[in-house]
């Protein structure tokens, strides 16, 4: 298997090789200049960085390239690579770490952003470090939606409640977490609906598995995940900002980024929302998920 490193790397492919690539050029040589900062502020807003990101970190970067009156274009690389790792790291620690009985987590995003397939990897994930993972099926809208989960759990060797299609979502959570405890598992992770008939019912049905699993498992959920398709770019970012108006996320698992030039948006996701990525998936296989490790993400970026 290959290393994180190595993954998150290859990931990047796309998105190194359009628009990082020329800001790697970018740094070759010549002088620092106006003309520098201009290209330097078009390419990262062309790498889907978004508008008020990428003013705010060159004005970073800018003030502290001057003050210590550096002249060599490859220093003002390594001052960005160091400003951009520190606009992803810095967030608190995934919760899901600790060590308690039962860990609760919840996925949520739009239809087709990759919830099922990467709850698999999470699971698969999980379960290589040791742990015994639930899957609850809890996207009754769509049958198809309660068999793909299925069918995953299968393959990551993870048990899954399901009811019928249609059932009550809560009544699923709520059995998903009474079959983890009884088996004495250590985690459950919930699929829900990415669409329902409005958004008002979604948000609230979300409200409401939140509460049954905080009634039975204390401080539940314990990370609330959203699954954002990087192919869509700053489009993600809109559905983020929907999704965080009435959930409380606490994480970003950014899939799809092998199948994308926009990685850029990754910055965008942090600084505007304030969310960290915790997760990036990386292609459509049950070991295409990777831990997100803010160094390792912005040497990806820049290496050639
Ligand atoms: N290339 C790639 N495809 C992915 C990734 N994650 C999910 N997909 C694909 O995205 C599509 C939608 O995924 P699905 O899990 O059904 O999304 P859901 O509707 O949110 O549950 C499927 O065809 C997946 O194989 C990823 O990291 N990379
Ligand atoms: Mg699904």
């Amino acid at each position: 298997m290959l290393n994180f490193g190595t993954k998150i790397r290859k990931s990047l492919n796309r998105t190194r090789n359009s628009v990082f690539g020329q800001i790697t050029d970018l740094f070759g040589g010549g002088r620092i200049d106006d003309k520098l900062w201009d290209d330097l502020e078009a390419l990262l807003i062309q790498a889907d960085v978004g508008v008020d990101t990428t003013t705010a970190l060159l004005e970073t970067v800018r003030q502290q390239v001057e003050q210590e009156g550096m002249t060599d274009p490859g220093q003002v690389r390594d001052v960005l690579k160091d400003e951009m790792t520190r606009l992803l790291a810095g967030y608190t620690p995934s919760q899901v770490d600790k060590d308690r009985l039962l860990t609760v987590m919840l996925v949520v995003g739009v239809n087709g952003s990759g919830k099922t397939t990467n709850i698999a990897k999470l699971a698969d994930l999980y379960r290589r470090q040791g742990k015994k993972v639930v899957l609850a099926a809890a996207d009754t809208f769509r049958a198809a939606a309660i068999d793909q989960l299925k069918i995953w759990g299968e393959r990551a060797n993870c048990p899954v409640i399901a009811h019928q299609p249609n059932a009550d979502p809560g009544a699923v959570v709520f059995d998903a977490i009474k079959s983890a405890q009884a088996r004495k598992a250590d985690m459950v992770i919930i699929d829900t609906a990415g669409r329902l008939h409005t958004k008002y019912n979604l948000m609230k049905e979300l409200e409401k598995l939140r509460s049954i699993a905080q009634k039975q498992v204390h401080a539940a959920p314990h990370e609330t995940l959203l699954v954002l398709d990087a192919t869509t770019g700053q489009n993600a970012l809109a559905q983020a900002r929907h999704f965080k108006d009435s959930v409380d996320i606490t994480g970003v698992l950014l899939a799809k980024l092998d199948g994308t030039a926009k990685g850029g948006v990754v910055f965008s996701i942090g600084k505007e929302l304030g969310v960290p990525v915790r997760f990036v998936g990386t292609g459509e296989g049950l070991e295409d998920l990777i831990p997100f490790d803010a160094q390792a993400f912005v040497d990806g970026l820049f290496e050639a």
